[in-house]
C-alpha cells in the first residue's frame, strides 16, 4: 500500500463521520445549532433551543430502541448580540451549523434535503418565530418531536410519509389515505372557508377526493408509528418498521428510498447504520444535553504564505498576490483584522495584526510577498501565523488562517499540523499545484475551514476565484459579497461579455481585469450606455491588473465589457458586487459534490443552489466547470428536472451526475444566468413535519387553526449573472481503470391505464447514469409491490423489443398492449431496468402504481356514517357495470384484529 493510498483510507474514514456531528457512546455530540445575524437580540431564544433539544432528547432516546440521544450542543448567536455570558465561539460558523434559526417566509420547520435516500440533509431550518411562538405546538406537534422529525431528515436522509401533493390513492379499489402506518386512523372532511365542515367530493376524472379534501387523524390511536408521517399525534413515539410500513403510501419516502422502511435506512444505509447496530441499549432516561453558548467577533485573519522556491514557477508568485490584493480590496469586510506572514526556509511576519479600512488595505497589499526561493518548512509558517493570530487577545479561538501552499513539507508536519488543528482557529487552506501537501484537506475540515485547490491554468481564474470565497457568513447575506463573473480567455483579438446587474445587488461592484503580459484596451458600458474607460479605472502594472470600482450603486441591466489586446494572452475578469439594499438579501449561489472523496465505486453527483432569502430560484441555466489539476476540464449543464441525479423538479436544486472522473485534486466551478429571462422565484419545497389540519376527538373534529397563508405567487426576477465555486474534491481510483457506471436509476416512472393498455413514462437515463444513450429498458409488472421489489425478475415482463432507449434527460412515453382484460379495480404495479453497451444493470426504479377506474357520470360525495366508525364505506354504484367501490380510509379495525390474532 502505498502512502497516497493510506492517505486515501485514512481521508475517507474521517469523512464517513465528517459533517461535525458525532456519536460519543450512545450521544450525540458536536451539534451546532446557530442563530443568523437577521435576528434581533432575544435570549429567551436561546432557552426555547434548549427545551427543545432537551425534550428532544427523549423522543430521540424512545424512537430508536433507547439507542441514542442528544448529549451535547452549542448555540452560536450573532456577533450584533450583546452579553456577557457568551463564550468565544471556536471553529463554529452558521454556514457549517447543521440547525439554523433564521426568518423566512414561513414558520414551517423543515430540513433542506435534496440528496440521495439515507445521505444526511444539508440542515434544519426554524424560524425564531417557530421557536418563540407556543401556537406552533397545536400546529405541528411538541417542538421536540418535530425536532426528531427533522433530525431524522437531516442525520439519516429518510423523508416524509405523508403527501401534501398526493393526499390519498387507489388500493384495490379503495380510496385510501397516504399515510405511514396504515393502523393510523380518522375521517375525511374539507372545511369551508367559514370553518364548518363538508363531506369531501370524489373527482369524477381520478375517482379520487377533490382537492381540499382533508384527512381528520384521531387524537387517540392505538399505533406508535411513525415519526416521518405525524410526529405531533401522542401514541406516535417510534418510525415504521417492515411490519408496519405503507409499501403502496405515494409519499417521498416510498418513491426516492424504493419503498423501503423508515426504520430500515436508519440501520442500514445512513451515516450511522454500523455504530446504531452495535450500540447497547441504555435503559434508564438519557442525561439531559449540556449547552454552551457562543459568538463570534470580528474576523481576525492571518495570510500564511508559500514563498518556496517552488512558488517561483510560471507566474505562481505573482498570481498569489494578485488573487490576495482582491481578497483585500474586495472581500473583506471594514474593521476585520488581518496579518500577513510569509515561509520557506524561515517564516516571516509581513504585517503584523491590522485592522482592514479604507486607507490600511493598500498598505497591506504593498507588503505581499514578491519573491520566492527556499525550501517549504510548513511548520514554521503556520507556528508564526498563530503566533500573529494571538498577539490581539493571547488566543487564536475562532481566528482564521488562511493557508496557501504548492509543495510537498519540508519539515515533519504531524505536530504542527494536529496543534493548529486543536488551537481553536478555522483553517481555510488553498492548495497551488498537485504536489501541494496532502494535509491541507484534513485542516480544513477538521477546523471548519474551507479546501480549495487551483492549477496553473490562465485562464481558469481559480486562485481569484478560492481567495474571493473566503468570507465567514453569519446568516446576513446583505453583507456578504457576491460574485456575479469570472472568467477568462487567450486570445489576440476582443474578449467580450456580458454581466447582468440585477435588483438584489448593485453596491461596490467592482470589475477587475487581469493581463498576462500587456495592458489590453479595456471599455465597460453601463446598460443606459455610458461608457468606463481606463480613465475611470485604476492600473497597477506590477500586478498587472486593472479595476473599475463603479461608483455608488451599479444601475440594474446588462453591462458589456469589452477587452482588446493586440498580443497573444491570457485574459481574465472578475465581478464582484454586494446587496443593493440592506432589506433585500441577494440571489445567492452555493455549489457542492455530494462526497468530498472518490474511490470512484460510487457516482459523485454536483449539486447547485440558486436562492434569494431561502426561495428557490427556477428555470435559470446553471453550468457547472470540473477543472482537474493537469488543466483537463469538463463541462455539464446541471439541471432541476427532478430525475437522474435531480431529486425533486424546480426546486433551484441544480443537480448532474459527474461520471468521468480522473484521479487527483478537482476543483469545481458554477455558472448560473438568466438572461433569456425565465428564471422565476418559487415556494420552498419543504421536507418537514407536516402541519395537521384537527384531530377527531370522540368522532368530532377539532379544528386547529389555519395555516399562515404564504403567497403562492411566483416573481419573476429579471436578468441575472452568478458564478461560485465549491470546495475542492479528490478522487483515487482503488482499481487501475475508470470505472463503467449503469444507467442510472429512474426515479419519475408513472403508469396511466387506457383501455386495456397502459401508458408509462419516465425520463430516460443515459450510459453512464444521466449522460449519454442507454441501451435497453426492461419493464416488468406485478398485481404485488412487494414481489416486484424483491425481486424484479420474477414480474410479468412487457415486451420492450420496439422501444430504444433516447438520450438522457428527455422524456419517454410508451403505451404497451397487456394482452389480457383489465378488470375494474384492478392495481397494477410497474418498475423498470435499463442497460448500457457494457451490458451494467441500473437499479430497480421507482415502482409506479396505476388503478383501473372507470369514471362515474354523477360522482358522489364521500360520507362519513356514524363518526365513531374506524371503517368509513360508501357505496359508489357505477351503472355500466356491476361493481361497487368500497372508499375505506381506514382499515384499523380489520388491521388491528389481525395483528392481535
Ligand atoms: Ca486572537
Ligand atoms: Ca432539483
Ligand atoms: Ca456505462
Amino acid at each position: 500500500m502505498d502512502s497516497r493510498t493510506v492517505f486515501v483510507l485514512l481521508w475517507m474514514l474521517l469523512l464517513s463521520t465528517s459533517t461535525g456531528i458525532k456519536l460519543d457512546g450512545n450521544g450525540y455530540v458536536d451539534i451546532t445549532i446557530a442563530i443568523s445575524s437577521n435576528v434581533p437580540q432575544n435570549n429567551t431564544l436561546i432557552d426555547k433551543i434548549k427545551d427543545m433539544f432537551t425534550e428532544g432528547s427523549n423522543y430521540l432516546h424512545q424512537a430508536l430502541n433507547k439507542k441514542v440521544y442528544f448529549k451535547e450542543a452549542t448555540i452560536l448567536v450573532p456577533p450584533n448580540w450583546n452579553g456577557k455570558e457568551f463564550d468565544k465561539a471556536r471553529t463554529e460558523s452558521y454556514e457549517k451549523a447543521k440547525i439554523r434559526i433564521d426568518k423566512a417566509q414561513s414558520d414551517e420547520p423543515y430540513a433542506h434535503q435534496y440528496d440521495e435516500c439515507g445521505k444526511e440533509a444539508q440542515y434544519i431550518h426554524l424560524t425564531p418565530n417557530y421557536l418563540l411562538n407556543d401556537s406552533v405546538i397545536q400546529l405541528y406537534g411538541p417542538r421536540g418531536k418535530v425536532l426528531v422529525h427533522e433530525w431524522a431528515h437531516l442525520r439519516w436522509g429518510v423523508y416524509d410519509e405523508y403527501s401534501e401533493t398526493k393526499p390519498f390513492y387507489h388500493a384495490n379499489g379503495r380510496v385510501v389515505a397516504t399515510r405511514c402506518s396504515n393502523f393510523i386512523d380518522g375521517l375525511l372532511y374539507n372545511v369551508n372557508a367559514d370553518g364548518s365542515l363538508q363531506l369531501c367530493h370524489i373527482d369524477p376524472q381520478t375517482f379520487l377526493p377533490t382537492e381540499g379534501c382533508k384527512f381528520f387523524p384521531n387524537k387517540n390511536q392505538y399505533t406508535d408509528s411513525s415519526i416521518m408521517f405525524m410526529p405531533s399525534l401522542d401514541s406516535v413515539s417510534t418510525f415504521c418498521q417492515a411490519n408496519q410500513h405503507n409499501y403502496e403510501a405515494p409519499n417521498l419516502q416510498n418513491e426516492k428510498c424504493g419503498n423501503k422502511p423508515t426504520w430500515n435506512v436508519i440501520f442500514e444505509d445512513s451515516v450511522d447504520k454500523d455504530t446504531l447496530r452495535s450500540l447497547n441499549p441504555i435503559s434508564s432516561s438519557p442525561p439531559a444535553p449540556t449547552f454552551k453558548v457562543v459568538q463570534r467577533g470580528q474576523r481576525v485573519i492571518c495570510l500564511i504564505l508559500d514563498v518556496s522556491g517552488s512558488m517561483a514557477t510560471g507566474s505562481r508568485i505573482l498570481r498569489q498576490r494578485q488573487a490576495a490584493t482582491h481578497l483585500l480590496q474586495i472581500i473583506i469586510e471594514d474593521q476585520a483584522s488581518v496579518g500577513i506572514v510569509s515561509f520557506s526556509d524561515d517564516a516571516k511576519t509581513l504585517s503584523p495584526l491590522t485592522t482592514i479600512d479604507e486607507s490600511t488595505r493598500e498598505k497591506l497589499v504593498n507588503l505581499l510577498p514578491d519573491f520566492a526561493g527556499g525550501y517549504t518548512y510548513v511548520c514554521k509558517g503556520l507556528d508564526l501565523g498563530l503566533q500573529v493570530l494571538s498577539t490581539d487577545n493571547e488566543d487564536v479561538l475562532g481566528d482564521e488562517i488562511i493557508f496557501l501552499t504548492d509543495g510537498m513539507a519540508t519539515d515533519k508536519i504531524d505536530v504542527c499540523s494536529q496543534k493548529a488543528i486543536n488551537s481553536g482557529a478555522i483553517i481555510h487552506t488553498i492548495a497551488f499545484s498537485d504536489s501541494a501537501d496532502k494535509l491541507l484537506e484534513e485542516m480544513a475540515e477538521q477546523t471548519g475551514g474551507i479546501y480549495f485547490s487551483s492549477n496553473d491554468q490562465l485562464t481558469s481564474n481559480q486562485l481569484m476565484d478560492a481567495f474571493g470565497s473566503l468570507t465567514l457568513s453569519t446568516g446576513d447575506y446583505t453583507k456578504d459579497p457576491v460574485q456575479l463573473e469570472s472568467v477568462g480567455e487567450i486570445t489576440s483579438d476582443w474578449f467580450n461579455g456580458t454581466v447582468s446587474v440585477d435588483q438584489t445587488v448593485g453596491n461596490k461592484t467592482s470589475f477587475v481585469i487581469i493581463y498576462q503580459q500587456s495592458v489590453p484596451i479595456i471599455s465597460i458600458q453601463s446598460p443606459s450606455g455610458s461608457t468606463y474607460s481606463e480613465t475611470e479605472m485604476s492600473h497597477d502594472i506590477v500586478l498587472k491588473t486593472v479595476t473599475l470600482n463603479v461608483p455608488g450603486t451599479a444601475e440594474p441591466g446588462d453591462w458589456k465589457y469589452s477587452i482588446q489586446t493586440t498580443t497573444l494572452q491570457a485574459l481574465t475578469i472578475t465581478v464582484t458586487s454586494h446587496a443593493a439594499r440592506a432589506d433585500v438579501p441577494p440571489i445567492i449561489v452555493k455549489t457542492r459534490m455530494n462526497q468530498q472523496f472518490s474511490d470512484g465505486t460510487k457516482p459523485m453527483i454536483v449539486f447547485a443552489e440558486v436562492s434569494q432569502n431561502y426561495r428557490p430560484v427556477i428555470k435559470a441555466e446553471v453550468w457547472a466547470y470540473l477543472e482537474s489539476q493537469s488543466g483537463s476540464a469538463q463541462e455539464l449543464q446541471l439541471l432541476d428536472n427532478g430525475a437522474g441525479a435531480d431529486a425533486f423538479q424546480n426546486d433551484g436544486i441544480y443537480s448532474r451526475y459527474f461520471t468521468k472522473l480522473e484521479n487527483g485534486r478537482i476543483s469545481l466551478k458554477v455558472r448560473v444566468k438568466n438572461q433569456d429571462g425565465q428564471a422565476r422565484l418559487s415556494l420552498p419545497k419543504k421536507t418537514g413535519a407536516p402541519y395537521v389540519p384537527g384531530y377527531v376527538v370522540n368522532g368530532v373534529v377539532e379544528l386547529n387553526p389555519p395555516k399562515p397563508p404564504v403567497s403562492e405567487e411566483t416573481l419573476e426576477v429579471g436578468s441575472f449573472t452568478r458564478t461560485a465555486i465549491g470546495e475542492s474534491f479528490e478522487v483515487a481510483f482503488t482499481g487501475t481503470t475508470p470505472p463503467n457506471f449503469p444507467p442510472n436509476r429512474i426515479t419519475d416512472l408513472s403508469a396511466e391505464i387506457q383501455e386495456d393498455s397502459v401508458l408509462l413514462s419516465w425520463t430516460a437515463p443515459g450510459e453512464d447514469l444521466d449522460q449519454g444513450t442507454a441501451k435497453s429498458y426492461e419493464i416488468r409488472w406485478s398485481y404485488d409491490l412487494q414481489m416486484l421489489r424483491e425481486s424484479f425478475s420474477n414480474g410479468h415482463a412487457v415486451n420492450t423489443a420496439a422501444v430504444s432507449p433516447q438520450e438522457a434527460g428527455s422524456v419517454e412515453q410508451h403505451s404497451f398492449n397487456l394482452s389480457f382484460t383489465i378488470q375494474n379495480g384492478t392495481t397494477l404495479f410497474f418498475a423498470v431496468q435499463s442497460e448500457d453497451e457494457q451490458n451494467a444493470i441500473s437499479e430497480t426504479s421507482n415502482i409506479a402504481q396505476v388503478s383501473k377506474i372507470l369514471p362515474d357520470p354523477k360522482p358522489p360525495a364521500i360520507s362519513n356514517p356514524g363518526l365513531n366508525l374506524t371503517v368509513l364505506v360508501i357505496s359508489l354504484c357505477v351503472v355500466t357495470i356491476v361493481i361497487c367501490f368500497v372508499v375505506a380510509v381506514i382499515t384499523w379495525a380489520v388491521k388491528r384484529r389481525k395483528r392481535l390474532g
